[in-house]
């Protein structure tokens, strides 16, 4: 495929990374951004090769479209933004971030979706892979756009990459050798619309998978099992924490084995699992079928396993202060997560919840508060919505906060030796701040100065 102009779509990480990638090989690059204030001078630092960049802001012409060889779209740009109606008619082939990086990448790819889990999961993945190769790579809505590191893969590079439905949906001839999908619940419903919508952006993880091709599946899923049958042609894997399975993924008298044809292989005694709740011995079930189908040697998943700590703002312990224990679950962006979160909880709990609206039902999630609630915190946008919801479940133990340091003093004053303090929303952060990392080290900050 030619590529002499390429216009990116969106001056975030993965925009950044896709122009430094395009300009490492050659490719001029318009770097365009519907947002007018964007701080070029910030952007342009991290440019690698700063001249062949050159900015757009604002309204998209089809002018600006003319002679450009493709089209390249950032994970947060829906593609029916207003803008994007010029772009589809000019006819310029769209391309996501992830089907650019995949152009330019070799390696070994094990992809990873799914509604929750993904994060851990990929991590874990990662892990298991570096120890393994130390030169394996984890990307992807991580945190590290693919295009930062596709050019510096080698052919038996092993990477472990998070997709979200925003990546996978501008996809096209990307293929994972293993890919996972964890679980499938609603959420980004204000992007997708409907469920429906969400799931098959997703599931465009495997659409160009062969048979020599793994597809790992959660058993105890039921949207995923539901859809048996129409996944495609990689090879089916499933992992179960439920059941025992006769082949695949399951736990047999406390310990993980994966069941493939007449060999099975012994993992790891659930007990060596540190990382708290039942929902984190799937994510390990999961890495543990990923990696054993990428072709890792069952001793290094099993240390790996050990050794893993858990991920930052998943559920993470910030500190004991007078016997009151503090947990950041920032990255609890929506209510299936944010159950985790409280369910991970084991005494009564200061919850502090809200943020940016996007069409979520809280029900189920104020369901799983149980009476181990001592005290609701709302903030951000959604905290009315959210009222409402726990004044129709019953549940009226909840207060409005402007800020979340206003909502972490009120917790660090009331709670008394026993209590747990969380954090996990159940909602995005765009309202009040850049990202959940963001809010989660925020959390930690204010929480540190109690
Ligand atoms: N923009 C427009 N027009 C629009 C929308 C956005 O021009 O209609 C511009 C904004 O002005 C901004 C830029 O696009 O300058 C931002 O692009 P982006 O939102 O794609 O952000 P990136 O910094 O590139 O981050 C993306 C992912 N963000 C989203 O999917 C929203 C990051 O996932 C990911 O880590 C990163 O790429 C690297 O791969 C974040 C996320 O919240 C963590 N993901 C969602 C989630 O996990 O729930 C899916």
């Amino acid at each position: 495929m030619k590529l002499s102009n390429v216009i990116v779509a969106g001056a975030g990480k993965s925009g950044i990374a896709s122009a430094n990638l395009l300009n490492r090989h050659g490719t001029d690059v318009i770097l365009y951004d519907g947002n007018v204030n964007v701080d070029i001078k910030a952007i342009q630092s991290k440019f690698e090769f700063p001249e062949k960049v050159k900015f757009k802001l604002g309204e998209m012409t089809p002018q600006l479209l003319e002679g450009m060889d493709l089209f390249v779209i950032s994970p947060g740009i829906p593609l029916d933004a207003p803008f994007m109606k010029i772009v589809s008619e000019s006819g310029i082939p769209i391309w996501g971030e992830i089907e650019l990086a995949y152009y330019f990448s070799k390696g070994i790819i094990a992809g990873i979706t799914g509604t929750n889990g993904k994060t851990t999961t990929t991590t874990l993945v990662g892990e298991i892979f570096k120890a393994y190769r130390s030169d394996s790579m984890i990307v992807g809505n991580i945190g590290i756009p693919f295009t930062d590191l596709a050019d510096k893969t080698k052919d038996d590079t092993l990477i472990s990459a998070e997709l979200s439905s925003f990546q996978l949906e501008t996809v096209h001839t990307f293929r994972p050798h293993v890919a996972a999908v964890l679980n499938l619940t609603p959420d980004h419903l204000n992007r997708h619309y409907t469920f429906d919508n969400y799931v098959n952006a997703k599931l465009r993880i495997t659409m160009n998978q062969t048979p020599d091709d793994y597809l790992v599946l959660n058993y105890d899923d039921p949207e995923i099992r539901k859809r048996k049958g129409s996944f495609g042609n990689a090879r089916l894997i499933w992992f179960s924490r439920k059941e025992e399975l006769p082949q695949g993924v399951y736990i047999k008298s406390g310990i993980i084995r994966i069941a493939d044809g007449e060999d099975i292989i012994s993992i790891i005694d659930t007990d060596d699992i540190t990382i708290p709740g039942d929902h984190n011995v799937e994510n390990v079930l999961a890495a543990a079928a990923v990696s054993y189908y990428m072709g890792v040697p069952a001793s290094y998943i099993r240390d790996s396993i050990k050794a893993f700590k858990g991920v930052e703002h998943r559920i993470e312990f910030v500190r004991e202060k007078d016997g009151v224990r503090f947990y950041n679950d920032s990255k609890g962006t929506n209510p299936d997560a944010a159950i985790k979160g409280i369910l991970s909880m084991k005494g009564p709990t200061y919850l502090i919840g809200g943020g940016y609206d996007k069409q979520s039902d809280y029900g189920e999630w104020i369901d799983a508060f149980g009476g181990k609630v001592k005290k609701l915190i709302l903030i951000g946008e959604t905290k009315e919505k959210i009222a409402e919801a726990c004044r129709s479940k019953g549940f009226e133990d909840y207060i409005f906060m402007d800020t979340l340091k206003d909502a972490v003093d009120y917790c660090g004053e009331k709670a008394v030796s026993g209590d747990m303090v969380l954090l996990s929303p159940a909602c995005a952060s765009w309202d009040m701040f850049k990202s959940y990392e963001e809010r989660g080290d925020l959390f930690r900050k204010y929480v540190n100065e109690l």
